[in-house]
């Protein structure tokens, strides 16, 4: 899989899937969650609360993840997963939602995907740690059906911390 580094907005990209930093309701929220909500539009709340009745009624658990479309985005679907929330040193849910976000990809044969930063923004999780994380998974996994996987960061000093992890 080709890794791609890439700074700016994910709701802007063009990947066949996209992945949100969700809340374990799905029904949107601030950061990124908020970006793919009001961009989607409100078909995907409609989705969401049709999710929550029939397969979640007790909300997506942290580090699983669940497909929806994509509506008014460029991207063909949304892969809702749930961070961790960072108390301590504990971050191992997240390769989870790595690990579950890329699995439900390929099960949508999408052959690019793009990810935020998951866990370091209301989450509070320090990207320095968390980037370790995502590059251990991206090194080790191996995939038939993905091609291109696009780490989007936010700001500069995010984008920075990601490039010398990643040796770019
Ligand atoms: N595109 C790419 N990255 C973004 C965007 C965007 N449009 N907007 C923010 N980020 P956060 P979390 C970055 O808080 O820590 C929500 O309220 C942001 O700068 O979105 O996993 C949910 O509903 C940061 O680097 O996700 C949950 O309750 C990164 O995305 C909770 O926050 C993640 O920040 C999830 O918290």
């Amino acid at each position: 899989m080709k890794i791609t580094i890439f700074q700016g907005d994910i709701t802007k990209i063009k990947a066949d899937a996209i992945v949100n930093a969700a809340h374990p309701t799905l029904m949107g929220g601030g950061g990124v969650d908020g970006a793919i909500h009001r961009t989607a539009g409100n078909e995907l709340i409609k989705e969401c609360i049709e999710l929550r009745k029939d397969k979640l009624p007790n909300g997506l658990p942290t580090g699983e993840a669940v497909a929806t479309n994509a509506y008014n985005l460029p991207a063909k679907i949304i892969i809702h997963t749930v961070g961790p929330r960072y108390y301590s040193n504990d971050l191992d849910l997240l390769k989870n939602c790595y690990i579950n976000s890329l699995k439900i990809a390929e099960e949508n044969n999408c052959k690019t995907i793009a990810f935020p930063s998951i866990s370091t923004g209301a989450y509070g999780a320090p990207i320095e740690q968390t980037v370790k994380i995502v590059k251990d998974i991206l090194d080790n996994y191996k995939s038939d059906v993905i091609e291109e996987v696009i780490l989007v960061l936010f700001s500069e000093k995010d984008l920075e911390v990601y490039n010398k992890s990643f040796n770019r």
